[in-house]
C-alpha cells in the first residue's frame, strides 16, 4: 500500500486586481442607471429602488478587500457587469485548461517532476466551462501526461475531495503521482448586479501534486488523515447547465448564476465544520497545540475566526490561521490551497497542520498533513 504525500503545490494569479472601491463604484453606477430607467415604476411603488453597495459593509461582513479577475474591464463596466471572455476555437486550449496548466507547471517544477512521470490528472473545481471532453483530459494533453484524467466538482470543497481521491489512488496502487488542479473562474458565475453577493468571488488556479512517498522529493507533506462530508442544502446554488438558455430579453438570467442564503450558510456551516475537525483530532489523538496551522477555506473572515477559535480553544493568530481572502476574495476550491501554498514555507519536519474546505452541497473536507524532509 502506498503512503500518499503532497510533493508540491502551484498557484496562478490573474494579473488584474479589483479593489472594493472600484467594484462598488461600478455597482453604484449600474444601480443609479437602473433606478433612472425604472423611475416611474419606483414612483408608483411597483418596484423597489436598488440601494447602493458599500466598501465598509463588504470589508466588515466578509474581510474581503480586493479580488483578482480574468477580465477587469467587463466586470467594472456598468454597461456590462460581467466578464467578457472571448470564445476560443476548439483547436485552441480553453481558458480553464490554460490557467490550470500554469499552476500545474509550478507544482511540477517545485517537485522536479517531469510530466511523463505523472500517472493521472484530476480537475477538481466548482464550475467547468463545458460538459466534455473533460478539462482534466485537456490539461493532461497540454502537459504530455500519460495515464488517465477526469473532472470532479464538489464546489468549494473540490480540492480536498480531489486530494483524498488522489491519495486513495496512491494507497490502492493505481497511481504513484497524481496532479490535481483547481482552475476557478468564479467571476463567470457571479451576478455582478446583485448587491448581496457581487463582492464575494475572485479568479485563480491552484495545483497539488499528490504522490507515493517512495518517489516524492525529500521535502514533502505526509497526508496523515482525510475526511469528507456532504449534507444536502440549497442554500448555496448554481443552476447553470443544459437548461441555461439565454432569456428572450437577453443574457445573464440571475437564477442561473450563483445564489446563496449567506446568513444561513454561515450559521449552519460553522458548527458542521468545527465538529468535523474536532472529531478528526480525537481520532488522530491530536491536541489543539499539536496543530501549528489551519489553512482554512477562504469564504469569510468571520467564519474562519469562529471555526479556528472552536478548534484551537482560543482566538487564532494570523500565523495560526492565515488569511488570503482579503487579497483574493473567495476563490472557491482554491482558497485553502492558496493559503497552504503561501503560508507553509516556515514549517519544520514533524510539524502538523490542517487544510480544510467547506461550501456548497453542503460539502466539507479535512486533510491533516505533517512536514517531512
Ligand atoms: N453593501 C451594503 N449593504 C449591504 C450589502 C452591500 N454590498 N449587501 C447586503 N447589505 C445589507 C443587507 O441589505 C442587510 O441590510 P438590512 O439589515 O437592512 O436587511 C445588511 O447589509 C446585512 O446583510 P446580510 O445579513 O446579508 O449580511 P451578512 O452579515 O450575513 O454578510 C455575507 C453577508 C458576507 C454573504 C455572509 O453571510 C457570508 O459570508 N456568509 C457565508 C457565505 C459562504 O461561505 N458562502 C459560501 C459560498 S462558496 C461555495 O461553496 C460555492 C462555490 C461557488 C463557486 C463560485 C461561483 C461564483
Amino acid at each position: 500500500m502506498g503512503q500518499p504525500v503532497i510533493s508540491a503545490t502551484g498557484l496562478w494569479t490573474p494579473p488584474n486586481s479589483v479593489s472594493n472601491a472600484e467594484l462598488v463604484e461600478s455597482y453604484n453606477a449600474w444601480a443609479d442607471r437602473w433606478n433612472a430607467d425604472h423611475a416611474e415604476a419606483i414612483a408608483a411603488g411597483e418596484v423597489q429602488p436598488k440601494p447602493h453597495s458599500s466598501v465598509e459593509f463588504i470589508e466588515k461582513a466578509s474581510g474581503i478587500k480586493s479580488r483578482y479577475v480574468v477580465d477587469k474591464t467587463g466586470v467594472t463596466d456598468p454597461e456590462i457587469m460581467a466578464p467578457r471572455i472571448p470564445e476560443r476555437p476548439d483547436d485552441e486550449i480553453s481558458i480553464l485548461a490554460e490557467i490550470a496548466v500554469k499552476a500545474a507547471r509550478e507544482a511540477l517544477d517545485r517537485a522536479a517532476r517531469k510530466p511523463e512521470d505523472v500517472d493521472a490528472v484530476l480537475c477538481a473545481a466548482s464550475n467547468m466551462q463545458r460538459a466534455y471532453p473533460a478539462m482534466a483530459v485537456e490539461v493532461q494533453d497540454a502537459l504530455g501526461i500519460p495515464g488517465f484524467a477526469f473532472d470532479m466538482n464538489v464546489a468549494c470543497s473540490s480540492a480536498t475531495f480531489g486530494i483524498q481521491t488522489a491519495a486513495d489512488f496512491v494507497r490502492a496502487g493505481h497511481a504513484k503521482s497524481v496532479l490535481m488542479v483547481n482552475p476557478e473562474i468564479c467571476s463567470g458565475h457571479l451576478n455582478f448586479t446583485d448587491r448581496d453577493s457581487h463582492f464575494i468571488f475572485g479568479d485563480v488556479a491552484t495545483a497539488v501534486l499528490v504522490e507515493d512517498e517512495a518517489i516524492a522529493p525529500a521535502a514533502h507533506w505526509k497526508i496523515l488523515h482525510t475526511q469528507l462530508k456532504t449534507q444536502f442544502s440549497s442554500n448555496i446554488r448554481n443552476n447553470f447547465g443544459f437548461l441555461n438558455r439565454a432569456a428572450p430579453e437577453g443574457e445573464g438570467q440571475p437564477d442561473k448564476l450563483f445564489v446563496q442564503e449567506g446568513r444561513k450558510v454561515f450559521k449552519e456551516v460553522v458548527p458542521m465544520v468545527s465538529q468535523m475537525i474536532l472529531e478528526d483530532m480525537e481520532t488522530l489523538d491530536l491536541a489543539p497545540q499539536a496543530l501549528r496551522r489551519l489553512w482554512l477555506h477562504q469564504a469569510n473572515a468571520n467564519m474562519n475566526r469562529l471555526i479556528a477559535a472552536r478548534v484551537l480553544g482560543h482566538e487564532a493568530s494570523e500565523e495560526e490561521s492565515p488569511t488570503v481572502l482579503d487579497e483574493y476574495a473567495n476563490t472557491s476550491s482554491a482558497g485553502s490551497i492558496i493559503a497552504f501554498h503561501r503560508h507553509s514555507g516556515d514549517f519544520q519536519p514533524g510539524e502538523k497542520g490542517l487544510i480544510c474546505s467547506f461550501g456548497a452541497g453542503y460539502s466539507a473536507g479535512t486533510v491533516f498533513v505533517e512536514k517531512a524532509g
